[in-house]
């Protein structure tokens, strides 16, 4: 059985990694996320996009891949299951996921903003957020930036091609904790849904998706997965 799970930030809800959109403890309540998360926000002020990025990247190392994250690589013991995550964290692939694609880049790699090259200089600590921290130069005079894609920005090509075979090869695909709001990742259950392949949701709010799919379970990330692959053949009928 080939199973493809599509994740956005409420996969990570549990693991105590805020959402971006919640209003009031989201990772967006208290910014625009069209100046911290595009690159004319970069461009603007990099010494705030970069700050705010550092204090995420931060945040990460206080947290643990949650019951969602477990069971979806508990599945790889019986099933072919690919991860197709919007999510810029490691907590699938610390949960044990092998095959991860993350369409919008890592909180754990840096690059030149001019010429690429990757950078794995030191990073200053930051256990509190603060306003502003100047990014390193590189050789070549270009800033460091995180390797994530922002607004306006093209997805990582190879990340995108293997997420469209893993939706239109599987047998199921499972949507959790996203919005599905931002393209071109929310069209991927609707290529699913066009070749016939069941599309569950995990959510616990409804989503412009939510009346689309075969089946909705309103429902959280880490109580609904364990035990969901095992339970779908009655779910499915
Ligand atoms: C739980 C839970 C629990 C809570 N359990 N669930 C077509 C139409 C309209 C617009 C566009 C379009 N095509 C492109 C666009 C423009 C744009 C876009 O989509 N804009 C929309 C906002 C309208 N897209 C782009 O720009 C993309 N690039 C692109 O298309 O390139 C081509 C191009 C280039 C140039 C010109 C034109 C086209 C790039 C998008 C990049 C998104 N980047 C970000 C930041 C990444 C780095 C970082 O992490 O900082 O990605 S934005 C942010 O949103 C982040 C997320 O991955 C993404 C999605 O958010 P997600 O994961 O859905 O989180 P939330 O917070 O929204 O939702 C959480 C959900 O969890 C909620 O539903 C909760 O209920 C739920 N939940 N607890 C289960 N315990
Ligand atoms: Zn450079």
């Amino acid at each position: 059985m080939q199973v493809t799970v599509l994740s956005g930030a409420g996969m990570s809800a549990e693991s105590g990694v805020p959402t971006f959109r919640d209003v009031e403890t989201g990772l967006w309540a208290k910014v625009d996320p069209y100046e911290i998360s595009s690159s004319d926000g970069w461009r603007r002020h990099p010494d705030k996009v970069w700050a705010w990025y550092l204090w995420r990247h931060y945040m990460m190392k206080a947290v643990a891949p949650n019951d969602g994250h477990r069971a979806v690589a508990a599945w790889e013991d019986g099933a072919q299951v690919r991860v197709v995550t919007q999510n810029v964290d490691d907590l699938h692939e610390r949960a044990g996921s092998t095959e991860v694609y993350h369409l919008h880049g890592s909180l754990f790699h840096f690059r030149c903003d001019r010429c690429n090259v990757a950078y794995d200089g030191p990073l200053p600590e930051m256990p509190q957020p603060v306003e502003s921290v100047d990014p390193p130069v590189c050789s070549c005079g270009g800033l460091i930036r995180p390797n994530v894609v922002w607004f306006g920005e093209q997805l990582p090509t190879e990340a995108w091609d293997r997420s469209v075979e893993a939706v239109t090869q599987a047998d199921v695909a499972i949507v959790v904790g996203t919005s599905s709001i931002v393209y071109p990742a929310a069209g991927l259950p609707e290529l699913a849904l066009a070749q016939g392949i069941p599309v569950i949701e995990v959510n616990p709010e409804r989503t412009p998706l939510t009346d689309r799919v075969t089946l909705s379970l309103r429902e959280t990330a880490a109580t609904t997965l364990p035990g969901l692959l095992q339970r779908l053949p009655a779910l499915l009928g």
